[in-house]
């Protein structure tokens, strides 16, 4: 009992820290995919976890979403790019942690200012908040209470605990 109650919560902490996770970010907010706009400063002040989801919002064939690795985002060059979008609505899931390389591979747009680096941590390493003892659920509770109270009881913590 003890320990499928430990296992749901490790499921509950799990789901609650990749839904906490899951942020979609407008790219240049406002401003949207466009030259003449600091990538950079706009991603200054935000974290990226895996899970994430970056949309770019801009004229289809205007512009477009070329990821490269840091070579390609250094020289503005898409030639080896590892994706290429230019819907005029695109999204980006950061399925992995590290940098990420975005730049524009119309001509000239990437040196004026459409290349975007984000650094994306794994979700959920650091939850705040203590962890329920796994023996605690059991140890603790009146052992005529059914599992199925138990396990309710231990979601509920978990719940207000880390959500
Ligand atoms: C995308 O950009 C256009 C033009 O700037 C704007 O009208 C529209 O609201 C934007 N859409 C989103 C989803 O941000
Ligand atoms: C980027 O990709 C190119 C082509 O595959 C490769 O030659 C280059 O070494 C890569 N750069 C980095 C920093 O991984
Ligand atoms: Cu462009």
């Amino acid at each position: 009992m003890a320990s499928f109650s430990a296992a749901l919560v490790g499921l509950l902490v799990a789901s609650c820290a990749a839904a906490a996770a899951a942020t979609t970010f407008d790219v240049g907010d406002g401003h949207g995919w466009q030259t003449g706009v600091d990538y950079t400063d706009w991603t200054s002040d935000k974290t990226f976890a895996v899970g994430d989801t970056l949309v770019f919002n801009y004229t289809s064939k205007a512009h477009t979403v070329t990821e490269v690795n840091k070579s390609g985002y250094d020289a503005c060059s898409g030639g080896n790019s590892l994706s290429n979008d230019d819907s005029g609505a695109t999204t980006i899931t950061l399925t992995t942690p590290g940098v990420h390389y975005f730049i524009c591979d119309i001509p000239g747009h990437c040196a004026n200012g459409m290349k975007l680096a984000v650094t994306v941590t794994v979700a959920g390493v650091s939850t705040t908040g203590g962890t329920i003892p796994a023996g605690a659920a059991g140890g603790s509770l009146v052992p005529a209470m059914s599992g199925l109270v138990t396990a309710a009881a231990v979601a509920l913590i978990a719940l207000a605990l880390f959500c």
